[in-house]
């Protein structure tokens, strides 16, 4: 049967674009407003004033120049300072089954694919829309596939951990066409009154076709192995749940939303991923030389060009490790998956690269792929 293969990819793009410039110019509004509200607190000192934020800043911190997202209005509103979605009708299908929509069709068209081939779907993302019924099993019957389907979520890392989990589904022959979808809607669950974390994330959606390789009907990337790994850690957390009614936290609480301590995140996290992925190669008997194209998560580009740089022995040039965060900012799970289907036609056959991600868990999660 020979290795599992990725046989096609998909991204879905929200049409809304907002550059660091609009989304500084309203938190900037947002924190003058607040703190004009509150000039008696804050100067009695039992409030802080909220400071200003900084294109520049932004930049130079993260590498992010601009972010989609499914709605740009109510978060560019200093009164809102959040999307503003219509309330979801019944039966209406939800928010993200019509974003993994759009993501599988592209995927399965360039697989060369029907929707009914497929057998196996799983809907990994960093948040799920709802408890119950899973998104997973929507998008299966929006699609007309077969088989069963599946949510599932390790934060940033959900994609690759997803594909580890239909790749072995495959390989034991449990299912023959699978899809990894991961439709992030981080927008939502962002903070976007705090400025140390308001410019991080954007929204999209991707999708992985993963089939045995000797089925594919087109170019594909053989999964040589895959690996994932993941370390308890609480510096990057979200507290909402389903116990929180239970707890009396209704409120608008910001532990309700993500956060972070991004300093220490960047400095835990370096080492654990660049061992990781040295360890995986050589358990796999691959020389970093070996490898033509990196294709790790998007959240900062200094944090790229460190792994890069560790991973490779030398600076990659930025054709053998692209980012994409500068347009779409970090879309959590789906950012490696963007970089490897918006960066991997031009491989000639036998060129090998890795996908990787790390995140919130800590979690580290990296697929090995050759090019047939
Ligand atoms: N404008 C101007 N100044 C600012 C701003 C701003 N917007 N924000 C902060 N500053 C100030 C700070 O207050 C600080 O000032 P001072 O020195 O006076 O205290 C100074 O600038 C420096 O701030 P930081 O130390 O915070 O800046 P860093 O250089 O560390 O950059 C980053 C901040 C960009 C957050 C960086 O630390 C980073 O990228 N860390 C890694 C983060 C990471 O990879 N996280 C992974 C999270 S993703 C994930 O796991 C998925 C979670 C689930 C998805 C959630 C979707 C919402």
């Amino acid at each position: 049967m020979g290795h599992p293969a990725i046989t096609g990819t998909g991204v879905f793009t929200p049409p809304n674009v907002i550059t660091n410039d609009e989304l500084v110019a309203a938190f900037n509004a947002y924190a003058d407003c607040f703190n004009a509200q509150n000039a008696a607190a804050i100067a009695a000192k039992e409030m802080r004033a909220k400071a200003h934020s900084s294109s520049d800043f932004i930049v130079k911190a993260s590498g992010i120049h601009q972010r989609h997202v499914i709605e740009k209005s109510g978060i560019l509103d200093p009164e809102v300072m959040h999307p503003r979605l219509p309330p979801q009708s019944e039966g209406a299908p939800g928010l993200m089954a019509e974003m993994a929509l759009d993501a599988c069709g592209k995927a399965l068209a360039q697989a060369g694919r029907q929707a009914g081939e497929v057998d196996l779907i799983i809907c990994a993302a960093s948040n799920h829309e709802r408890a119950y019924p899973a998104i997973a099993v929507e998008i299966q019957s929006l699609l007309g596939a077969r088989g069963f389907a599946f949510d599932m979520n390790v934060a940033c890392s959900s994609a690759t951990f997803g594909i580890k989990a239909a790749t072995d589904m495959i390989r034991a022959g449990g299912a023959r066409c699978a899809i990894v979808v991961s439709p992030e809607i981080c927008s939502a669950h962002l903070e976007w009154r705090d400025r140390d974390c308001h410019f991080i994330f954007g929204d999209v959606c991707t999708a992985v076709v993963i089939e045995p390789a000797g089925r594919a009907r087109g170019a594909r990337f053989d999964i040589l192995s895959t690996r994932c790994a993941t370390q308890f850690s609480n510096n990057i957390r979200n507290n909402d749940g389903f116990l929180r009614r239970a707890r009396g936290q209704m409120q608008d609480r910001r532990d309700m939303q993500f956060m972070q301590n991004g300093r220490r995140v960047f400095r835990e996290v370096l080492p654990l991923v660049s061992g990781h992925i040295a360890d995986h190669l050589s358990g796999e008997g691959i020389a970093a030389d070996a490898l033509s194209r990196l294709w790790l998560h998007q959240a900062n580009k200094a944090m790229n060009d460190f792994i890069g740089r560790k991973v490779m022995g030398r600076t990659p040039a930025p054709d053998e490790q692209p980012n994409i965060l500068q347009d779409y900012a970090n879309t959590s799970s789906a950012g490696s998956i963007i970089a490897f289907a918006q960066h991997s036609d031009d491989l000639p056959p036998g060129a090998k690269g890795v996908i990787c991600s790390f995140g919130a868990g800590y979690s580290v999660g990296s697929v090995l792929v050759e090019r047939r």
